[in-house]
């Protein structure tokens, strides 16, 4: 499918995979709407992209905002929906972690995702077209130490993925999860709470992905034929593996 003409809107497109995917999108030919918190940086990259790109300074937990978003007439009806906007706060234990951390997870990986979804998609099901990606995570599928609530995040967005595909079978509505392992982007340091030091350290001697690596999977996605749907792509980079099973002996 072409993109020419047609209008993604990417949330998360301040940094990162989110802003990686509005990039190539746009290069595509797409209008896009571009959605984040941090309007001055929104702002900058709509400048920078030119024509076809529009700002919706938003916080996609703010559930009326949401609700009562009206997309700009001249960029058309919604084509591709990309659900990038996320975090992860914190490493510690269940136990040591914050209720607050956790829950800002909860809001904005499980719930903004939802109602943004549920926003766009009847549209998208009357018009017979559309495309929603979901940035997933291959912490959704392999738990690992102090990973509980930022895994079960995404492996929510996993399931909703799939229900959502169960649901959309026929109706020439397409969904797509993207899981990725390691990309270097702002994520660390959003966990590290801008201990960039830290946050540095994750991706030390290794080549990890870059968000354009994920935004190729994301057009790839996309742009397919419309009889096709990619239901799950896992990513990791080549340095990445998996751990193994722990045992504590007394
Ligand atoms: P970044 O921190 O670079 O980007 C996160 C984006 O999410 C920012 O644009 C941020 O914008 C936006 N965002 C966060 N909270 C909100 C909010 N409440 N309202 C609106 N926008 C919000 O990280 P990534 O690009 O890496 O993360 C993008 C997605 O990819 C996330 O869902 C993450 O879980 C997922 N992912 C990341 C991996 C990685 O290793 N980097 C691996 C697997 C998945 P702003 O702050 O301006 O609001
Ligand atoms: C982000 C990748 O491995 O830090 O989803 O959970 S990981």
């Amino acid at each position: 499918m072409k993109l020419e003409g047609r209008h993604a809107l990417v949330t998360g497109a301040t940094s990162g995979i989110g802003e990686a995917c509005a990039r190539v999108l746009h290069a595509e030919g797409a209008n896009v709407t571009l959605v984040g918190r941090r309007k001055a940086r929104l702002d900058a990259f709509a400048r920078e992209l030119g024509d076809r790109a529009r700002t919706l300074p938003l916080d996609v937990r703010d559930r009326d905002a949401v609700a009562s978003l009206v997309l700009a007439r001249e960029q058309g009806p919604l084509d591709v929906l990309v659900n990038a906007a996320g975090l992860a706060l914190g490493l510690s234990p269940l136990h040591e972690a914050t209720l607050e951390d956790l829950e800002t997870m909860i809001d904005t990986n499980c719930k903004a995702l939802v109602a943004l979804t549920r926003k766009f998609v009847p549209e998208m099901v009357a018009r017979k077209t559309g495309h929603v990606v979901h940035i997933g995570s291959v912490a959704a599928t392999y738990p690992y130490p102090s990973g509980h609530v930022y895994g079960a995040t995404k492996a929510f967005v996993h399931q909703f993925s799939q229900g959502m595909k169960a649901d959309l079978a026929g109706t020439g509505v397409r969904v797509t999860c993207i899981e990725p392992g390691m990309v270097e982007t702002e994520f660390s340091k959003v966990r590290f709470a801008g201990d960039d030091a830290r946050a540095a350290k994750v991706y030390e001697g290794m080549q990890p992905l870059s968000a354009g690596d994920i935004a190729d999977l994301v057009l790839f996605a996309v742009t397919r034929p419309a009889h096709v749907n990619l239901n799950v792509i896992e990513v990791m980079p080549v340095a990445q593996g998996f751990g193994p099973f722990v045992v504590k002996r007394a």
